[in-house]
């Protein structure tokens, strides 16, 4: 027996920083029906995906939850996995990076590289943007924002391990020269080349100090792994890379296709190739980019606030149209639009007037015409035949068009049947032909066409609306056997005599004004929840909005001290100002304080409070301030920070 050939396809591994939105099971919806049409096509299919699980921004956000950043992930990764059950992801691997074997086998990667000479140690000194973990030049950072995200970049400086990037440039250069199909789109190839390769590439900076939830650097734990490194490994070790049990990396690798999204591709078309020709690895065959998914006219993303949850939409329709919607309405590669009206509408037309009248017609006119038994076809027409000439040729196009990645058009070609087929049935008038005795074998031979038609419908679809397709095959009997990619090798294969059954309809038709209006409260009822836990939990987004980490040095350039109140008065004309008098120590200093809304100068008199006793001094309303005293400020209320015990003033606080 020959082995089957293998087919190993990735998505990106995601953070696990929030809820995932719409736009990011888009990714892993196209590479499961990619998966699923290789299987069907006789493909033995590795399908890769999983989670991100290092890094600041996660260190942050469970900091500011008060949990560990393990205990934070775990849980979010359930709900990821939840999510993947709910679209009907059909991955054959789930990979954390928090997974031991894959910890290990970075580290290993990384001292090679270490040992081999293509990382050595230095300082870095630039621009960082946290949510993105990537770094930036001076260039690249026009007015210290993120060219990604638009959001400010830090400035760091700490000893750093460097990956030599710049010795493998002209190498990868030739390589994307030499296999057009490497970087796809073609457009997404244009800006690697012109945007990156040709201004020359710096070395990475692949290890940080100032944060510690990442894979130690083995022979040097202060340092951890930058994220990129550790992410883009993922798609070897998951696979056995540098393990014990390496079969499946020496059966699957190179990857056949990796998916991402267009922000990641310079990671995936760069980094990660000069990665692999470091470590002397085959390069993946494709990686290919594909465009966003806006909502009114922008990316969505959580921190606009203009997320869909794919949740509510699989609750409410089903998962097949949610998938039919990303599959069919974005050309693959480029961006595409998401709002309720496109969606319900296209369910609607394409999959409740096209698809389900389809097979229900059908159903409806064997029960009715031929008491439930498909009847046996006979002498062909004309009319039949561009019917099922369209049958025939399909699947190979299809399968072209999926090789090419070409996933809407090779929905477009399949609906192309289902129109064909719905006209045909205008055409041929079954219930006309019904009402003639003589006419029986016709509208046999019609019927028959039809059963026929829609099992290649079905079998093609299969890997798109993966639970659509057993509700039509049972609904006309169709075996087993005749759901394979070979029972589509020439028309006619449908066995007569087998019983239709009609069953539940398969896509209800929605009442598109009233549903709207229904997905509208739940999203405002979502948001109000959101807003209450977010009170409750004392959370709110300037606390996610987490300043630049500090060294001890930073902090202790602060000259932090308690200070008495000797005397406060409020300053003429200013309903916030006090002029505050302090005693530090053995000097009194004077300091101008905007608490006048909540504190009198009687309240202020004889409290004990913290003075910032190094701030240059500023004049306010004309009155000099040689300090500042610390308050709390909280739901538009002031709280100042007193001492809680006698402490003589001018005691310096740390
Ligand atoms: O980037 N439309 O993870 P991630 C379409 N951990 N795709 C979108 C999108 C939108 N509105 N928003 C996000 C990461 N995506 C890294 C990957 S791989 C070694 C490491 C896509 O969770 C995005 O482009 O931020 C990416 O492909 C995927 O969602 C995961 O994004």
């Amino acid at each position: 027996m020959t082995e089957k050939k293998t087919y190993y396809i990735t998505t990106p591994i995601y953070y696990p920083s929030d809820k995932l939105h719409i736009g990011n099971t888009y990714t892993t919806v196209a590479a499961d029906a990619l998966a699923r049409f290789k299987r069907l096509t006789g493909y033995d299919v590795m399908f890769l995906t999983g989670t991100d699980e290092h890094g600041q921004k996660i260190q942050r956000i469970a900091q500011s939850k008060g949990v560990t950043p393990k205990e934070y992930v775990d849980v979010i990764v359930a709900g990821i996995k939840d999510l993947w059950k709910l679209m009907d992801i059909s991955y054959d691997k789930f990979i954390r990076t928090t997974d031991d074997y894959h910890e290990k086998t970075v580290q290993k990667i990384f001292k090679q590289l270490y040992d081999q000479g293509d990382i050595y140690k230095g300082f870095y000194e630039g621009l960082y943007c946290t949510p993105c973990e990537a770094f930036w030049t001076e260039t690249q950072a026009v007015g210290g924002k993120c060219p990604d995200c638009g959001r400010p970049v830090e400035r760091t400086k700490e000893e750093a391990y460097f990956f030599k990037m710049s010795k493998y440039q002209d190498r990868l250069v030739k390589y994307i020269e030499e296999h057009p199909d490497f970087i796809q789109p073609e457009s997404r190839k244009n800006e690697m080349i012109n945007n990156f390769l040709k201004p020359g590439l710096d070395d990475l900076c692949v290890s940080r100090t100032s944060f510690s939830w990442g894979i130690p650097v083995s022979f040097d734990p202060k340092h951890v792994v930058y994220v990129w490194i550790d992410a883009l490994s993922n798609y070897i070790t998951a696979l056995g890379y540098g393990q014990e049990d390496d079969s499946n990396y020496k059966k699957y690798w190179p990857a056949d296709v990796q998916l991402v999204g267009k922000d990641i591709v310079r990671f995936h078309t760069i980094i990660w190739p000069i990665m692999l020709m470091a470590l002397g690895l085959p390069i993946p065959k494709r990686v290919f980019g594909h465009g966003w998914l806006l909502v009114d006219g922008g990316k969505m993303s959580k921190s606009k606030g203009n997320v869909v949850d794919p949740v509510v939409l699989v609750n409410h329709f089903g998962v097949d149209p949610v998938r039919y919607y990303l599959l069919r309405e974005i050309p693959f590669g480029s961006d595409g639009l998401f709002n309720n009206e496109l969606f319900i509408k296209k369910l609607n037309s394409d999959l409740a007037n096209d698809l389900g009248n389809l097979v229900s017609r059908t159903v409806t006119m064997i029960e009715k015409y031929f008491g439930g038994s498909v009847p046996a076809p006979s002498a062909r027409e004309d009319v039949d035949d561009e019917l099922i000439n369209l049958a025939s040729e399909l699947p190979r196009e299809v399968e072209k068009l999926m090789d090419d990645l070409k996933i809407s058009d090779a929905l477009d070609e399949i609906w192309k049947l289902v129109g064909r087929a719905n006209k045909y049935i205008d055409e041929t008038t079954p219930w006309a032909l019904s009402k003639d005795e003589s006419k029986k074998e016709r509208l046999a031979s019609i019927l028959y066409n039809l059963c026929e038609t829609i099992r290649i419908i079905s079998v093609l679809i299969s890997p798109f609306l993966p639970s659509t397709s057993p509700k039509i095959n049972s609904q006309l009997g169709i075996d087993k056997s005749l759901t394979t990619w070979e029972s589509l090798d020439g028309f006619g294969k449908f066995k007569p005599g087998v019983k239709v059954k009609r069953g539940e309809v398969l896509f209800p038709r929605i009442d598109v004004e009233g549903k709207l209006a229904e997905l509208d409260k739940i999203r405002e009822k979502q948001e109000s929840e959101a807003r209450k836990e977010d009170a409750t939990s004392g959370r709110d987004n300037k606390a996610e909005q987490t300043k630049p980490e500090i060294t001890m040095d930073d902090f202790a350039k602060l000259d932090l001290k308690t200070a008495k109140v000797t005397a406060c008065e409020k300053i003429k004309g200013s309903d916030k100002l006090l002029k505050l008098q302090l005693a530090v120590g053995g000097e009194t200093r004077q300091v101008v304080s905007g608490i006048a809304k909540q504190y009198t100068p009687e309240d202020m008199i004889g409290k004990t409070v913290i003075l910032v006793a190094n701030l240059k001094p500023i004049k306010l309303r004309g009155e000099d301030s040689f300090g500042m005293i610390l308050a709390a400020e909280g739901d538009g209320k002031l709280s100042l920070v007193t001492m809680d015990s006698d402490i003589a003033p001018g005691s310096s606080v740390r």
